[in-house]
């Protein structure tokens, strides 16, 4: 199928700083190296096809504001333009990857065995296009929220049929990912969580969200599926309280269920700030579990207090995160998707390609800034004075002593503690050299 919905617009391309054409890359340059490494490779960007493609425009007070020749996504044809469309934005924008809900390539049918079928046929055609193309899937995921039959949870839903519907919603959307070669398979928990305990069994939801994963975890093995199985924090929206509600209470609830070694995460900037922390706290904490798998780098209005999803323009909060990430030793099978949408006012087509020539720049130039202070070491160096009496060996005896001989020795050396400066604006100021 033919379309010109993105006619007049070019391949965009690395013109550099000093360019002033709206459309054009002026710090993400694909081949330049950054560590040694290739910019692209760093950073590993992916389109998600929902909110750029699936979604009209709604808000809670008006309708359709997009109008798009693939809309209303009701039946394959067009379902199958809206791919052509995607993969022609994916090619003028030269992005690696791409990512989808089930519901947002194929449309809703009601019984699971249709779901099936259209999925099937459409994730064929996408393989198709798949194979004209350099833009391979990131992850696939269930869409199991929007429909009303997922409105008290899928994995947690009091309703055993319920259940049943979302392990076949997954597994087939698990298969249609392998198909593909996808890289990552996404859980995001869209309505596992509670609108009021006085309806709510917490501990049994949170036993069968626990058994529902340990089941895709065994099917990922069963198919011989390689890529990372991830999980997707956030503490609210659209239940009043999720389950999966930040990083630490996932890794809590991944060791519980003997998950640990099987289940990474996929954090999003904004879900962070909704749940009162920094996207860096939240990398932090994964990364020191060994549980960092993807990203999704999509900013919230600090007023709004909700998930607004908009591309990224802060280079000191994207610089401070990809910090983070390349000291846990960069993305292996993760990358950095958007999960942004354009504000309902940005109707042309040229909004959504600026929208993600921005958020790209705007990750490059974070990415530049990360390395340089990873380069010149002055975060970690001023971390290793700070803690530097630990290597003392009766600093190191003490984690293997306990507390009556730790207080002999407090005693017998009259230790009387020093306090010493935190250096947070000496610190702050430093970032600010490189941002
Ligand atoms: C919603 C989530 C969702 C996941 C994929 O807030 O961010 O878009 O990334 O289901
Ligand atoms: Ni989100
Ligand atoms: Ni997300």
């Amino acid at each position: 199928m033919s379309t010109g919905f993105f006619e007049g617009i070019e391949k965009v391309s690395f013109e550099g700083e000093g360019s002033t054409n709206p459309l054009a890359f002026r710090h993400y340059n694909p081949d330049e190296l950054v560590m040694g490494k290739r910019m692209e490779d760093h950073l590993r960007f992916a389109v998600a096809y929902w909110h750029s493609f699936a979604w009209e425009g709604g808000d809670p007070f008006g309708g359709q504001t997009f109008v798009r020749p693939w809309h209303p996504q009701d039946d394959m044809g067009r379902a199958k333009l809206k791919a052509d469309v995607a993969f022609k934005m994916f090619d003028l924008l030269n992005v690696p990857f791409f990512c989808w809900h089930d519901a947002d390539i194929r449309p809703e049918q009601g019984y699971f065995a249709d779901n099936l079928a259209t999925l099937e046929e459409i994730t064929d055609y996408i393989g198709e296009k798949m194979q004209a193309s350099r833009t391979g899937l990131l992850w696939g995921t269930a869409n199991m929220f929007s429909d009303r039959r997922w409105m008290s949870g899928a994995a947690t839903n009091p309703d055993p049929d319920v259940f049943a519907f979302a392990a076949a919603t997954v597994k087939s959307c698990m298969d249609a990912t392998h198909k593909l070669g996808g890289q990552n398979y996404v859980l995001w928990g869209g309505r596992e969580g509670y609108e009021t305990l006085l309806n709510t069994d917490l501990g049994q939801e949170l036993d069968h969200m626990g058994r529902f994963l340990n089941m895709v975890v065994e099917y990922k093995h069963k198919i011989g599926f390689k890529g990372a199985i991830l999980v997707e924090p956030k503490p609210q929206e659209p239940s009043k309280h999720q389950y999966d509600y930040d990083a630490a209470t996932c890794i809590g609830f991944l060791r519980k269920y003997g998950l640990e070694d099987e289940v990474k995460l996929n954090l999003e900037q904004g879900h962070a700030i909704l749940a009162g922390h920094s996207f860096e706290h939240e990398i932090a904490v994964a990364a020191s579990e060994g549980m960092l798998g993807s990203i999704d780098m999509n900013r919230n209005d600090y007023q709004s207090g909700w998930d607004t999803d908009q591309f990224p323009n802060n280079t000191p909060e994207v610089a401070l995160a990809y910090y983070h990430i390349l000291k846990a030793g960069g993305f292996d099978t993760g990358g950095t998707n958007f999960d942004a949408k354009l504000r309902r006012q940005s109707l042309d087509p040229q909004d959504l390609i600026a929208a993600h020539v921005g958020g790209m720049d705007i990750c490059a130039r974070g990415l530049k800034a990360a390395a340089a202070m990873v380069e010149d070491g002055g975060l970690e160096q001023a971390l290793t004075e700070r803690y530097a009496g630990w290597s003392a060996p009766a600093a190191q005896a003490m984690l293997g002593s306990d507390l009556g001989s730790i207080t002999d020795r407090v005693l017998a050396e009259a230790i009387n503690p020093e306090p010493r400066s935190g250096r947070q604006e000496m610190l702050e100021n430093y970032v600010n050299r490189f941002v």
